[in-house]
């Protein structure tokens, strides 16, 4: 039969951990010979979204595209896994619907990491920039970020460390694509 495409779609605070368990889950895949496309947030920001900044309608923006360029990959059968804060609940629920609309499975995977936990780490530094004003709008600090009501997936810290957080994901991405 042919493979089932999908998408992946994580959410959740700059340093939550979404990236490090994207290239966990990716690896897992191919792994099992299913093939995937990883659309990064910081990466796709480098070039299709080059022209986007932070504010509210540039972040939606952001996410209209990278959605639908997710619901292509998923519908050529490919494993869509995007990492990108997606702030807003309403943009999303659009991406979700996109999918919908043509049969296409859509996982929301909630990072939720508290940002006290998210700004410890301050990998690149962003929070502690963002704290003293020389990064506006920043999640969290001073834009906001919107958390998902029901997603099929919610990852905490007491899920364990990011390796034992993808082996969650794709256990139940086999229940759902009959792996
Ligand atoms: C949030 C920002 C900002 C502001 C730069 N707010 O942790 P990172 O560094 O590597 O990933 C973050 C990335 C967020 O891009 P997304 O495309 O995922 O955002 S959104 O979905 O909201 O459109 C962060 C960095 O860009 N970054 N400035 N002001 N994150």
């Amino acid at each position: 039969r042919p493979s089932l495409g999908a998408t992946v779609w994580f959410t959740g605070l700059s340093g939550s951990g979404k990236s490090t368990v994207a290239v966990i889950a990716e690896r897992l895949l191919v792994e099992r010979g299913v093939t995937t496309y990883r659309l990064d947030g910081d990466n796709v920001r480098l070039g299709l979204n080059g022209d986007l900044g932070f504010g509210a309608a540039d972040r939606t923006e952001n996410i209209r595209r990278v959605g639908e360029v997710a619901r292509l990959f998923a519908d050529a059968g490919v494993v869509a896994i995007v990492p990108v804060i997606s702030p807003y609940r309403a943009d999303r629920d659009r991406v979700r619907a996109l999918h919908a609309r043509d049969g296409l499975p859509f996982l929301e995977v909630f990072v939720d990491t508290p940002i006290e936990e998210c700004e410890r780490r301050d990998p690149k530094g962003l929070y502690a920039k963002a704290r003293r004003g020389e990064i506006g709008d920043f999640t969290g600090i001073s834009a906001p970020y919107e958390a998902p009501e029901r997603p099929e997936l919610r990852l905490t810290p007491a899920d364990g460390d990011p390796e034992q957080q993808a082996e969650r994901l794709l256990a139940l991405l086999e229940t759902m694509l009959g792996e």
